[in-house]
């Protein structure tokens, strides 16, 4: 297997190489961006690259390569040039921090995002959701990872709370200070050629994790890792590494706020169990408030939908409206918004929550 189809390079990257390949340029992956610097893995080992002109005059930001990307580039004696920036398989993103509608590509070509978080103060089932959420609306799988298990006596209960949720994706539990163990465990669930990323609030454990997949300190390259003022080292950069096993990961520095966006103007919240029950309901367009003939509300009553479910249903819906609200048509969402409210609220009374 060549070096390229190791890092992941597949037929339909193969086919866009083909069909562009006329000015004998080579391919690579981004794995990490220092400044101004692309470090591709290529066919002949790393090497550092820049950008075209014309792709550092784009005006579009989501342009420029992240890492994860797979580019065309042009040799120059020890260095490259990126030239082109091959379309992408998916892209991961949130919406930016502190903005209204902007969306932040922080990763692309991903197949599965591990959503970490430690069974500590940081177990946050809201957040958890929202993380999920946005993994799959992005196209990705995710895989939550309960990291920092040898902190309380019983860590299995936080798996029962995850999986009450009833996303249904794989929940792992991990102590990412046992080494072995978790090296093992790697070693059986990643896939060679896969990549996944690490997301998750700062100091759950992420890079602690990868350390162990490896099976060694990552080597603090560049901006990769930063002391702070406590002698913690942060993350502060995106980086793909690949395991002894063959499967690449992407170690990300920790997000305070992982919003979700919207691929269109359409309020999407989806959950397997209320998509099920959505079927049943009279209206096609039934957002599960206080429609007549709702099959969601008709199973939260008889029990046979987990109140938990339905409650963060309705708080994930409520902050769809609130960032659709701020990208299009704002007045007529924000009356929308004010009615779908007070409908929630006359709910919440009725059931007492
Ligand atoms: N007890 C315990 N501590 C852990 C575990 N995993 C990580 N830690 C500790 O948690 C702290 C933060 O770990 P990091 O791996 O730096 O966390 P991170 O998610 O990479 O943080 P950022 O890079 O800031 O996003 C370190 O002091 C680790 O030793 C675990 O499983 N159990
Ligand atoms: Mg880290
Ligand atoms: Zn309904």
């Amino acid at each position: 297997m060549s070096i390229l189809q190791s890092y992941g390079w597949n037929d339909h990257f193969n086919n866009l190489y083909t069909n562009f390949n006329n000015q004998h340029l080579e391919a690579g992956r981004v794995m990490a961006i220092l400044a101004f610097k692309y470090v591709l893995i290529t066919e002949t080992g790393k090497l550092d690259t820049l950008l075209s002109g014309a792709l550092m005059n784009s005006n579009e930001p989501e342009a420029y390569p992240k890492v994860g990307d797979w580019v065309l580039f042009k040799r120059y004696d020890a260095e490259g040039i990126i030239i082109e920036v091959l379309l992408r398989m998916n892209e991961l993103s949130r919406k930016t921090p502190g903005a209204a509608t902007a969306r932040q590509v922080l990763a692309v070509n991903i197949d599965a995002a591990f959503i970490v978080q430690g069974v500590d103060r940081d177990f946050n089932p809201m957040r958890l959701q929202r993380y999920i959420q946005q993994v799959q609306q992005c196209g990705i799988q995710p895989i939550v990872l309960l990291n920092k298990a040898d902190l309380v006596p019983d860590p299995q209960e936080f798996v029962r709370a995850v999986e009450e949720l009833g996303y249904g994706c794989p929940v792992y539990l991990a102590s990412a200070l046992d080494k072995t163990s978790q090296a093992q465990w790697a070693a059986t669930y990643l896939q060679p050629g896969k990549t996944y990323i690490l997301l998750g609030s700062s100091g759950v454990g992420k890079s602690t994790l990868l350390n162990a997949w490896l099976g060694y300190q990552l080597q603090q390259e560049g901006a990769t890792s930063s002391s702070n003022s406590k002698g913690k080292h942060t993350t502060t950069a995106r980086n793909l590494v690949q395991l002894s096993n063959g499967s690449l990961v992407i170690d990300a520095p920790g997000m305070r706020e992982f919003g979700m966006t919207l691929e269109d103007d359409t309020v999407t919240v989806s959950h397997p169990l209320i998509d099920e029950l959505a079927n049943q309901c009279r209206f096609r367009d039934c957002f599960h408030q206080q429609e007549p003939g709702c099959a969601v509300i008709g199973a939260v009553s008889n029990g046979n939908l987990p109140q938990a479910v339905y409650r963060s249903y309705l708080k994930l819906l409520r902050e769809q409206y609130h960032y659709q609200a701020s990208t299009a048509d704002k007045k007529r969402n924000e009356r929308q918004f004010g009615k779908i409210s007070k409908q929630v609220f006359a709910h919440r009374k009725k059931y007492k929550y």
